[in-house]
């Protein structure tokens, strides 16, 4: 089973920066176009034969038993009916039967990024290919604005004084934000002085720019990684302004939980209009996960906190996600409410490990920034779950998070599917932002 939240997302050492390439081994780009290509059929080749062997095993699985045991008979070792393991293993085998991605340029450049990261060819599994797929499909706004524009610039010859003010304002209209854009241009400048760019090397050194923005908060943070711990309760309380995704995180946050193998529950504390509750056992449904609710108009959001956290406790849950209001504008009002839930939180599950998330829909822009600046100063922040990237040509506002609010970004959501959102990686970021 592959835990979404510890894979390995991200090269072992950056890539090789553009100050000592290009040397005498490295391979020229036409050979690294080779390389990935064979490496992707190598990586299809094997998902199509897992396919294969999976429909294989099926076809033997479903071949119906001739003798009929008593269930006692029938119980494995395990202590389950060998039925319902039966059921889990066919589903699994299933899920592994249909969901092999076609072979094209997005698998290929899927492959790419993997491939960098140190995955092998056949460790490449399809649920990570379709999730770059879709994260590519998600930024593909934005690079369209951005990217082709600057490749154009970057393009036209070595990079020069006039192509980097060209390159300022590409930044500032796909909202990374003036201190972000300052920051980039200041780099390239300096660099400037000392060599000119070709574009190979030129793209190179801005993604190399646009990493270390996205991953300096993480210097400032506790947890590099994040990541629920293991026979432990964690509480993960999201954030946010109204309609920022806050309970299609949630929704999408459980199925990931079962998914990577913890177990997982919802306590929806968003008791101000009576549909929130029905939207999150909605998400509660598709995600198969429990949800802890009060029926009764009004209720006290801590209150449902509290059973939330009884329930959890009783029935040993990894992992409990907390749907909060998002009306909360005022900021008196929102620090009373955080703090509430917060000492909650301590009285009733003092060892629990609990983490705040400020979900920012990445459509508002500078706007949206503004308004999560409100939250940042109300509530300690673990980081912040970046929303409807899809839905933009201004994914730029990732950078501008980063930058502004010095918060690590530990999800993105580039649909509203329950797949549609990922752990993230400012590696795959950048290459599906510059190289998609
Ligand atoms: N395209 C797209 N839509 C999204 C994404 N995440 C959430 N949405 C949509 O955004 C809308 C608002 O999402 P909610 O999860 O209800 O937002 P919320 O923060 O819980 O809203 P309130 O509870 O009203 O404060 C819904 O229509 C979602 O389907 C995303 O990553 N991409
Ligand atoms: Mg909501």
């Amino acid at each position: 089973m592959l835990n979404w939240f510890r894979r390995q997302s991200k090269p072992e050492k950056t890539p090789e920066t553009p100050s000592n390439l290009p040397d005498q081994t490295s391979p020229t780009a036409a050979e690294s176009e080779v390389d990935a290509l064979d490496y992707a059929k190598a990586a299809f080749v094997n998902l199509q034969q897992r396919k294969t062997q999976a429909q294989e095993q099926i076809e033997q699985e479903e071949v119906p038993a001739t003798e009929e045991k008593t269930e006692a008979e029938s119980r494995t070792s395990s202590g389950s009916p060998a039925w319902l393991q039966k059921s889990d293993r066919l589903e699994k085998l299933e899920e592994t039967a249909v969901d092999a991605p076609a072979f094209d340029e997005e698998f290929v450049w899927s492959a790419k990024v993997l491939a960098e990261s140190g995955r092998k060819a056949e460790e490449v599994s399809a649920e990570e290919i379709q999730w770059l797929k879709r994260l590519r499909q998600g930024l593909d706004k934005t690079r369209r604005n951005l990217v082709n524009q600057l490749k154009a610039i970057v393009g036209a010859g070595p990079l020069n004084q006039d192509a980097v003010l060209e390159i300022e304002s590409l930044l500032i209209q796909a909202d990374v934000g003036l201190e972000a854009t300052d920051y980039i241009i200041k780099a390239l400048q300096k660099r400037l002085k000392e060599e000119a760019l070709p574009p190979d090397l030129a793209i190179e050194y801005l993604k190399e720019i646009l990493r270390e923005i996205l991953d300096r908060p993480l210097n400032n943070s506790n947890n590099q990684e994040f990541f629920p711990i293991k026979n432990q309760l964690n509480i993960w309380l999201m954030t946010g302004v109204n309609g920022a995704g806050k309970t299609t995180t949630v929704g999408k946050l459980a199925h990931l939980a079962q998914q990577s193998g913890y177990s997982c529950m919802i306590a929806a504390a968003d008791t101000f209009r009576a549909a929130a509750v029905e939207q999150v056992k909605v998400w509660g449904n598709r995600s198969q996960t429990p949800v802890i609710s009060n029926s009764s108009k009004n209720a006290d959001p801590a209150a449902v906190v509290f059973d939330g956290i009884v329930a959890a406790q009783s029935r040993s849950i990894e992992l409990l996600l907390i749907d909060t209001a998002g009306r909360l504008q005022n900021k008196k009002n929102l620090m009373e409410e955080l703090a509430k839930i917060r000492r909650i939180l301590d009285k009733k599950a003092p060892s629990a490990i609990v983490e705040s998330l400020l979900v920012v829909d990445a459509t508002l822009g500078q706007n949206g920034l503004l308004q999560a600046k409100v939250f940042s100063e109300a509530a300690k922040l673990s980081g912040v779950v970046l929303t409807k990237l899809d839905g933009t040509a201004k994914g730029g506002i990732a950078l501008a998070i980063a930058q502004q609010l010095n918060l690590p970004i530990r999800f993105v959501g580039v649909g509203e599917g329950i797949e549609d959102l990922r752990p993230f990686s400012s590696y795959e970021f950048v290459e599906a932002l510059l190289n998609g």
